[in-house]
């Protein structure tokens, strides 16, 4: 007997990949955690229903949401992570020799020790001596840690739910104060297919508090619409034009020079909704 998983994306649409084995199911205290083996994409982690990742995909959306920001950072030695408790995001961010530190704060637990579990590729660099880790509200988090990172990286589940605050205009002036004066911030942005209007108010609540805000894009196979949104706002530098890609090499299956200049051209329909 065939065992699917199914995520509803869309009214009227929904991804199936098919397992082998559920190999765990709990409610954690903010949410239900899922981890399959599947056929064709290596183990699955599902948070209330939504695909978060997968061994065989989860390059595309690690990779983006990190290099572009510390590429463009001239010397990224704090990076702050919120959310991202599987780990993959923290272990883009430590390929890049100048980052010191980088702090992971994760409000759930359970999340980041089913990492461990089932992740092992993922969850590698939660033994960086580099890595500081915080399970926390990231709200909270942010008030005590004033003009100290290069770099936050908000890497945390669609906007709904728990999750739904760290899409507003007071959760961005936060990470505002908590960057210094040259800082730079990314955080996942779902997609314009599907989600037009999230992007729109997305994009003006980041423009009201950073100056600059730039939105680029790459596949996640397993996400809606399969192609991804990313924000960037920075205090500073421009991704284009500050960007520098002879410090330093580091080794990336989807990410490099020209994917990074080719992310930030805007298709015509987010063209409209940014200013
Ligand atoms: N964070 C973004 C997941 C959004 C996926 N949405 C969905 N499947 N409906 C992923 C966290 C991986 N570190």
């Amino acid at each position: 007997m065939e065992k699917w998983f199914f995520e509803l994306q869309e009214p009227g649409v929904k991804l199936g990949i098919e397992y082998e084995d559920k190999l765990l199911e709990v409610q954690t205290k903010y949410q239900k955690l899922e981890i399959y083996k599947t056929k064709r994409l290596g183990n699955l982690m599902v948070l209330d229903g939504c695909v978060m990742t997968t061994d065989e995909d989860e390059f595309f959306y690690h990779e983006m949401i990190s290099h572009p920001s510390l590429y463009t950072h001239p010397n990224p030695e704090k990076v702050l992570i919120i959310g991202g408790g599987d780990g993959g995001t923290l272990r883009e961010v430590l390929k890049h020799p100048v980052v010191k530190e980088a702090h992971l704060c994760e409000i759930d637990g359970e999340v980041i020790e089913a990492a461990k579990k089932y992740f092992p590729n993922l969850s590698i660099s939660f033994k960086d001596p580099r890595t500081s880790i915080f399970v926390e509200d990231g709200f909270a988090f942010l008030d005590r840690q004033k003009e100290y990172y290069d770099v936050i990286l908000v890497d945390s589940t669609d906007p709904v739910g728990e999750a739904a605050k760290l899409y507003e205009e007071s959760f961005f002036k936060k990470i505002y104060n908590s960057l210094k004066s040259d800082g730079i911030f990314t955080i996942q942005a779902e997609n314009y297919f599907y989600e037009l209007s999230v992007m729109k108010s997305l994009y003006n609540n980041v423009k009201s508090i950073f100056n600059k805000a730039y939105f680029y894009f790459s596949p996640v196979i397993t996400y809606p619409s399969g192609n991804w949104s990313f924000l960037m706002g920075t205090k500073k530098y421009h991704p284009i034009k500050d960007s520098d890609f002879n410090k330093y090499q580091i080794k990336t299956k989807y990410y490099n020079r020209n994917i990074h200049y080719a992310s930030f051209a805007l298709p015509e329909i987010v063209k409209g909704i940014v200013k």
